[in-house]
């Protein structure tokens, strides 16, 4: 199997301040993300060993290391890709078009993705998904990197709330984390791409 690889950021590490500090985005991408691509592709060769040793204790186990490491490594590389030195403002297009449908209003979106985000319990990420082949939107309260996903659902914007995302220059305060988000560093072209693809793919 190829090996999961660190993607490189699509803007240097200073481009989004002071929204998002260069410290946290080096520290964030060059050692947390890292961390997880390492250890996917550790438990993901331990994994195909115990298989075949007919170790299935083993196995279990690194299921869902690979399910954890793989969740961090998958949802870290859609969040680099969502955040733009030019982001922020109004999602527009089929895509607003979309979210009004599904969620009342852009407003009534923008006020539920906030405080689903905010409400995460733990670490974790708010997630904005679009199912598969209809691309109908929800929210979702992502634990860690892989409880509570919905399967079907595609990650199309996603907030990383751990700790380790915000907590250099936001400290406690991660709802003025998220709002920095949400006005500032959102790169709604990308989503809207995520959303087209996610809702013309058929299985
Ligand atoms: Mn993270």
């Amino acid at each position: 199997m190829k090996k999961a690889e660190l993607p490189q950021l699509p803007y240097p590490l200073d481009a989004l301040e002071p929204h998002y500090d260069a410290r946290t985005l080096e520290l964030h991408h060059g050692k947390h993300h890292l961390a997880y691509v390492n250890s996917l592709n550790a438990a993901l060769d331990k994994l195909a060993a115990a298989r075949a040793a007919g170790d299935f204790a083993l196995v279990k186990h690194f299921e869902r290391e690979v399910a954890f490491h793989g969740g961090g490594h998958i949802l870290h590389s859609v969040f680099w890709t969502n955040l733009s030195p030019d982001g922020g403002g109004a999602p527009a297009g089929e895509l607003a078009d979309a979210l009004v449908r599904d969620f009342g209003s852009l407003t009534a979106f923008d006020a539920q993705m906030r405080a689903a985000t905010n409400a995460v319990e733990g670490s974790g990420w708010g997630v904005l998904a679009a199912e598969t082949g209809s691309g109908r939107l929800t929210i979702l309260q992502v634990e860690k990197h892989q409880n509570l996903l919905l399967p079907g659902w595609v990650p199309v914007f996603v907030i990383d709330v751990w700790e380790h995302a915000y907590y250099l220059k936001y400290q406690n305060r991660r709802a003025e984390w998220v709002d920095a988000v949400m006005q500032h560093l959102v790169n709604w072209p990308d989503v809207a791409g995520r959303w087209a693809r996610a809702g013309a793919a058929r299985d």
